[in-house]
């Protein structure tokens, strides 16, 4: 199925498993939908690109409800099915599931889908007065519960004397499974260093706060300036929010890149093992604790509490906290509560059938 799809939408990240994952749609009544890839995501429409041109497509109330009944709604990157029909079309009628998604919750601990299909997620950061590793931590956390493979970019290395001292103390503190590369975003040679992690075919989203320069390398990945860039306040090199909108754009060397607005509190959408995916060095240090069930703040021989960094440690306890909070949001209590209702109803139901 979708065979004679391969050449047409390969270069916009078609691949075996996307084929798998629309065919397993139950597409009987869309024989003629044609599949597509989300570029862009408007309230009830979407851009789709369908390897040759993008278009504007407006999304089938039904589906919307159901993307939403389930928690969820169509992000950049998502393939889809859209049919022409006659009036005011072409419309988007399912979507396939897909293989990654990055989410986050607000602040009200409400999800929010970012995007679905990458591969690989740049976690930018300049390293002027916008260098934080907490907040890269955080990013780590949001990528790696989303099955995302993450790569750090430190941008700004050509202006930043701080560079030399900030890259080793960074280092040391995140997981040595994660690359690390410290950037001019602005210089082409950029995108050779970057090469491979962008392979024809693959997904990557850029993520990190306003003016860490991810419009800046949308643009040299792809070899000219597709996305506006805006200068950083002088005081204290915060971004100007120039980028408001996600946005799919395909690399020179045949990849899709994916632009986002600047997120600040990115706040993960995870469990407690996706948390220690990212803090993989507490889980390993935490067996070596006196307590089994210490929990690293004051218990005696805690191996943690002298191994880690305090800065990490104490960012790890403050998402952990967020984590227990955000586990039952305000929709999810009252989703309980309601199902609950049902259960009881058809328990007092089958009593007065015996009766
Ligand atoms: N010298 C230098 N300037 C950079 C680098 N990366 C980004 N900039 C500059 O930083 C400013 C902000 O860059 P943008 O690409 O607009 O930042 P952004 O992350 O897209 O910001 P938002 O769209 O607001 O989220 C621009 O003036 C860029 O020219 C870099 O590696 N070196
Ligand atoms: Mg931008
Ligand atoms: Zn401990």
């Amino acid at each position: 199925m979708f065979e004679d799809c391969f050449d047409r939408l390969r270069p916009i990240g078609f691949n075996r498993a996307v084929a798998q994952a629309l065919a397993a749609l139950d597409a009987t009544s869309l024989q003629d939908a044609a599949p597509v890839r989300v570029v862009g995501v408007q309230r009830d429409s979407a851009l789709v690109h369908d390897g040759a041109l993008e278009r504007r497509a407006r999304i089938h109330p039904r589906l919307a409800r159901e993307l939403a009944e389930a928690g969820g709604a169509l992000a950049v990157g998502d393939w889809v099915l859209a049919r022409a029909d006659g009036c005011g079309g072409p419309w988007i009628h399912a979507r396939a599931a897909p293989a990654t998604q990055l989410v986050r919750r607000d602040p009200g601990g409400v999800r929010h889908v970012v995007v679905s299909n990458v591969e690989t997620a740049f976690l930018l950061m300049g390293l002027d007065g916008d260098f934080n590793a907490r907040r890269l931590e955080r990013y780590l956390a949001v990528v790696l519960s989303g099955g995302v493979w993450p790569v750090v970019i430190l941008t700004k290395a050509d202006i930043a004397a701080a560079a030399g001292a900030a890259l080793p103390a960074l280092r040391a503190r995140l997981p040595p499974t994660v690359p690390l590369h410290a950037v001019n975003a602005l210089d082409p040679a950029c995108a050779d260093e970057l090469a491979p992690y962008l392979g024809a075919g693959q997904t990557i989203v850029l993520l990190g706060s306003s003016g860490a320069g991810k419009s800046t390398l949308t643009n040299t990945l792809v070899g000219r300036a597709v996305q506006a860039t805006r200068a950083v306040r002088a005081d204290d090199h915060r971004g100007r929010h120039t980028t408001t909108a996600r946005t799919l754009r395909l690399a020179a060397g045949g990849a899709c890149v994916i632009d986002t607005p600047g997120l600040r509190g990115l706040r993960p959408d995870a469990d407690a093992d996706a948390l220690d995916a990212s803090f993989s060095d507490i889980a390993a240090l935490a067996a070596r604790c006196r307590f089994r069930d210490c929990r690293h703040l004051d218990e005696p021989d805690c191996a943690v509490r002298a191994g880690v960094p305090p800065d990490r440690l104490a960012n790890y306890h403050k998402l952990a906290r967020e984590l227990r909070r955000d586990s039952l949001t305000v929709l999810e209590r009252k989703q309980q509560v309601a199902r609950w209702k049902v259960l009881q109803r058809a328990a007092h139901a089958r009593m007065k059938m015996k009766r």
